[in-house]
């Protein structure tokens, strides 16, 4: 369990002000009159509390209230720029902002959750003790806006209004991450005392870079206090670090759909996308991939994208899941995004007429962003986060310096891609989601694409993501287990949020029509791993349509499968006619080679997580049934056909 508001809350104790009127007097001294007007109109007492301990605390010159209005928000743009956080590039719109050398990616290892004296945590993740994190505070924190502008949004997770959603303050001195929260968070000023009401909370984030120097990072902290829902960030811009509304807050989220909602929501690393099928009908689905494995080129795959990241989900009135993106917006790894994989994003990171904030990729002479695998001819020379760079640049060890860190990003509305469903995105009623996926890193073991035979088999598909480490995290590197993708965002015991994940996904409430089908999809299976010599993966980036039009055709009855022990699959004439929409050839003995059992890798896996998932404390035992089912099945079939079992043999 998770009590909130539990134990000293560390903003309070440290800034001092406990009441509406001192509240009031402290914004008062820090603000003009116009900004002054503009947070009046905020009456929420815990709010304005939380946004005055902040500017107490911290100490800025002035406080600047970010209505989300035209003005404001070119305020924030300008502020940003002055400041040098961003600057212009050519294109009108564009800015390029870089962070420290030191901190381009999740600082994990300086990430942690404020916990209470006893309180069980997810052994995946790091936490501090109350008392440990308020010393940090009170050592880091006061006077740590001296000399600059402290500036409060207010943001709504989600359409305004939506079951899900939760309102969020963000309090930052630096103008990117504000400029960025404009671009992928809903401003919701003016809705922010009625929604803090509906949803019963809102979160509370602070942010400040300080002076921005890479001797200030190895102090960088990003705490989460679960019992306050209040962020702290200190040292550091990558927005992964210091836009809390993001994954600071995603991490609440969870701990609120576990704890307080069990059952009937979730809080997912997933992103939303509808595709549409026969007749034009819109099948939604949310899936889960692990940073840098290709979540956001999949959900771009969709005829009606939503979102890339996050999901909130709930079982609505019908009877059917509901999904909201929190987010309205894309912090999107750039890397091999390229006209043939990309080509809407591409529209808009080339064409004009869409806002872009750039980080860490190469700026050219002329002014231009250029970055790995974008299928274009590469400058000679220009500017990335590291200062200068040439074509042929090697580091100290002799090994060339790419031109753009491997999570060099772009911000920008996700209405300006091309595919993008906007209206059922800010829909407060959510889109109705038919089919979830999961998905990791595995170069030799699952088939491109299953569907589990039941919920429990499904949750445990979520459970047994793995994944190679990528480039989103600081130092991270090996082949890791990931449970749903989101184990970087569970703050409490994996048991907890097992658990809430069998209750959901076994709902009483879901009919034949709504319960969803569950598939696992792997993209990363390679020649040499199944028996060919040819180097390189077994299929394309463009695949993914046929895996998820298949599912799609699958959701709705109009074909059927074969059985294996890890779940259905394709039948092989069915992926041909899909392959053939995508102008591709499917020759039977690429079938043959993707979708064989390769009996001892999957039971290898099997293994890993069950010891893995045995070390832990209250797994449920459904988890542990479904293995040993799988490795029966999968026993019985070696037995009968040998160690890599054909699918004709199952056919
Ligand atoms: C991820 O790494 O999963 C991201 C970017 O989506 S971050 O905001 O750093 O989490
Ligand atoms: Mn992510």
């Amino acid at each position: 369990m998770l009590e909130l508001k539990k134990g000293d809350d560390i903003l309070l104790t440290v800034g001092g002000v406990n009441t509406v009127e001192e509240a009031l007097e402290v914004l008062k001294e820090k603000t003009d009159a116009a900004n002054f007007e503009k947070i009046s109109k905020i009456k929420n007492a815990d709010a304005l509390i939380r946004i005055a301990n902040a500017a107490k605390m911290c100490a800025p010159d002035n406080v600047f209230v970010d209505t989300g209005s035209v003005e404001d928000v070119q305020w924030v743009r300008e502020y940003s720029l002055k400041k040098g956080e961003e600057k212009k590039l050519t294109k009108d719109g564009h800015t390029i902002h870089f962070d420290l050398p030191q901190d381009q990616a999740r600082l994990v290892n300086q990430t942690y959750y404020i916990i209470n004296e006893g309180e069980k945590m997810s052994s995946l993740a790091k936490s501090v003790l109350r008392a440990e994190a308020m010393d940090y505070v009170k050592e880091f924190m006061p006077g740590i806006m001296k000399g600059m502008t402290m500036i409060v949004g207010f943001f709504s997770r989600g359409p305004v209004g939506a079951e899900a959603a939760i309102p969020a303050i963000e309090i930052s001195s630096s103008g990117y991450v504000l400029h960025s929260a404009e671009l992928l968070y809903r401003n919701c000023y003016a809705d922010f005392d009625q929604e803090a009401e509906r949803a019963g909370l809102f979160y509370t984030n602070v942010h400040s870079e300080g002076p921005n120097r890479p001797e200030d990072v190895p102090n960088a902290r990003i705490f989460m206090d679960r019992s306050w829902q209040t962020t702290f960030s200190t040292f550091c811009t990558y927005a992964g670090n210091t836009l809390l509304l993001k994954k600071g807050n995603h991490r609440f989220s969870v701990d609120y759909a576990t704890y307080y909602k069990t059952g009937d929501q979730l809080s997912e690393h997933m992103f939303i996308t509808g595709l549409r099928g026969p007749g034009d009908r819109v099948t939604y689905f949310a899936g889960a991939a692990p940073s840098g494995c290709g979540k956001t080129t999949t959900a771009m795959v969709g005829t009606d994208f939503i979102g890339d990241d996050l999901a909130q989900m709930w079982i609505a009135e019908d009877n059917s899941i509901r999904a909201i993106n929190p987010e309205k917006g894309i912090f999107g790894i750039v890397e091999d995004v390229n006209r043939e994989g990309d080509p809407f994003l591409m529209d808009c990171l080339r064409g004009d007429g869409t806002e872009v904030i750039w980080s860490n990729v190469l700026i050219d002479e002329a002014g231009v962003p250029h970055w790995v695998g974008n299928g274009e001819d590469a400058p000679e020379k220009g500017t990335n986060f590291q200062g200068e760079w040439w074509t042929g640049k090697k580091d100290d060890e002799g090994n060339a310096v790419p031109m753009s860190h491997k999570n060099s990003r772009c911000t920008l509305v996700a209405s300006a891609i091309a595919n993008h469903a906007t209206a059922a995105s800010e829909d407060p009623a959510g889109v109705p989601v038919k089919v979830i996926t999961y998905s990791g890193r595995d170069a030799d073991t699952m088939p491109p694409v299953r569907v589990a035979e039941n919920a429990d088999v499904g949750v445990t598909i979520g459970a047994s993501i793995i994944s190679k480490a990528t480039a989103t995290e600081v130092g991270a590197t090996g082949v890791r287990r990931q449970p749903w993708a989101n184990a970087p965002f569970i703050p409490g015991a994996l048991a907890d949020y097992m658990d809430a994940q069998f209750k959901f996904f076994n709902s009483p409430r879901f009919t034949e029509q709504t319960k969803p089908v569950m598939a696992g999809l792997n993209y990363f299976l390679t020649h040499q791993n199944r028996g060919s010599d040819q180097p390189g993966l077994l299929g394309e980036k463009k695949d993914v349509k046929v895996w998820l039009g298949w599912l799609e055709l699958y959701a709705h009855g109009d074909v059927e499968a074969i059985a294996t022990p890890i779940g259905f699959v394709p039948k092989y004439d069915d992926l041909k006619k899909l392959f053939a929409t995508i102008d591709k050839e499917y020759p039977k003995s690429l079938y043959d080679m993707q979708f064989a059992l390769y009996v001892d890798n999957i039971i290898h896996v099997i293994e890993l997580q069950e010891e893995a998932y045995k070390k832990e404390e209250n797994i449920p035992a459904t988890l542990f049934e479904v293995y040993t089912k799988q490795k029966k099945g999968l026993l019985e079939l070696k037995e009968k056909y040998g160690a890599v079992v054909a699918i004709d043999n199952l056919a």
